[in-house]
């Protein structure tokens, strides 16, 4: 049964604090267990680059040509979100981050920073801190900062090298054991065991990545975090699955601001779509000619999402791997959905999902809210 809650009940204000971190030794190269229910291909442990082990269970070049071709071939043409963020992508990410127009990082992070003591506090000690979709793992560094005895830090991330780079500048600034994966977090994949003892888990899912799932995707996906804060922890006699899921999501705001942070003036979000088309046309060896088409971002009421697309300015096909697809001038791929949610949406969904809200923080113009949820039955 899901509690009720009011807005004033659930936000927790500025909370200041003193922090630290336990001194820990990083090991060098070690080898990280992998759970026995792989569900992925793979999973390997790769060359520790920069001193961290890293588990590796990406999917097979196999499943790139399936998603795309998949995408392309259906009435309504579409591209999975996830495949923004190669490398180059992820760069391009990072540079819409600091734009001006787009206002959400800039707002997750200033409640951040106000409230890390606080989210530290609600995770409690000993946590194996999980993130999937980590990036450049920003916010992050100041969760971390403010925990004081992590257990470990998990990134997973599709972007190799992306990951590997944020992964050892954490375990540079923290004294927390650092173990990435590589992996598409939208499939189950293993994960590493901390050498030390851990109390719980808790998966922070921060930026509004949320956003990039409709709505029935986003529960099955708050679902699977259930499933894995609920997995026993094999070293740890007497597990309690009473770990959390902190989310960051983005509220449902005045449209012309939601629009103008997805059709920003320079065009950075425009190219971080094109940076697609070229990224198959290179992976895929084929032709998406980026120059065919043009881009646009819209609010649908509908969808309660900010929808992006890439239309094509004229009749034109490609041939992907011998499959001839053909866009119709004025046709469009949908690139992207970016999910708003209202409070009161996004408690809906958690239920859904088993889960309930435990804590909200949010800016003062309630722009942004991050929410510390938990399973329902705990
Ligand atoms: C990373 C999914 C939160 O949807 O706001 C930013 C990605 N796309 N500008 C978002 C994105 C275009 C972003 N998320």
């Amino acid at each position: 049964m899901s509690r009720l809650w009011h807005w004033q009940d659930v936000i927790t204000s500025a909370a200041g604090g003193p922090r630290g971190c336990l001194m820990r030794h990083i090991p060098s190269g070690e080898q990280a267990a992998v759970s026995t229910d792989e569900l992925c291909a793979g999973p390997a442990l790769g060359e520790p680059a920069e001193g961290l082990p890293l588990l590796e269970c990406v999917p097979r070049q196999r499943s790139l040509l399936d998603e795309v071709l998949e995408g392309l071939e259906g009435n309504e043409k579409a591209l999975p979100a996830k495949l923004h963020y190669d490398q180059r992508g992820s760069e391009l990410f990072e540079q819409i981050c600091s734009l001006d127009e787009y206002y959400i990082t800039r707002t997750e992070l200033g409640i951040m920073r106000q409230t890390a003591a606080s989210v530290a506090e609600a995770l409690g000690n000993d946590c194996m801190l999980i993130e999937p979709g980590s990036g450049a793992s920003l916010k992050t560094d100041l969760l971390i900062k403010a925990m004081e005895s992590p257990a470990a830090y998990v990134p997973v991330d599709i972007s190799r090298d992306f990951l590997l780079e944020s992964a050892a500048a954490i375990a540079a600034r923290h004294d927390v054991e650092v173990l990435p994966v590589w992996a598409d977090f939208t499939r189950r994949h293993p994960l590493p065991t901390p050498s030390g003892s851990i109390a719980s888990r808790a998966i922070y899912f921060p930026g509004s990545t949320v956003g990039n799932f409709s709505r029935r995707e986003a529960g099955k996906l708050l679902e699977q975090f259930v499933e894995v804060l609920a997995e026993p922890h094999p070293n740890a006699a007497g597990w309690q699955p009473d770990g959390s899921v902190v989310v960051g999501f983005d509220c449902k705001k005045d449209v012309g601001r939601m629009e103008a942070a997805y059709n920003d003036a320079e065009g950075v979000t425009a190219e971080f779509n094109y940076n697609v088309l070229d990224r198959l046309s290179r992976e895929l060896n084929t032709d998406l000619d980026r120059e065919r088409f043009e881009f646009r971002a819209d609010w649908e009421e509908d969808v309660g999402a900010i929808v992006s697309r890439l239309w094509a300015k004229e009749k034109h096909s490609v041939d992907i791997a011998g499959t001839t697809v053909t866009f119709e001038a004025g046709e469009p791929i949908r690139m992207e959905e970016s999910h708003k949610y209202t409070p009161t949406q996004f408690e809906k969904l958690a239920a859904a999902a088993g889960l309930g809200i435990e804590k909200l923080w949010t800016d003062d113009s309630r722009d942004f809210a991050m929410v510390q949820l938990r399973p329902l039955s705990c």
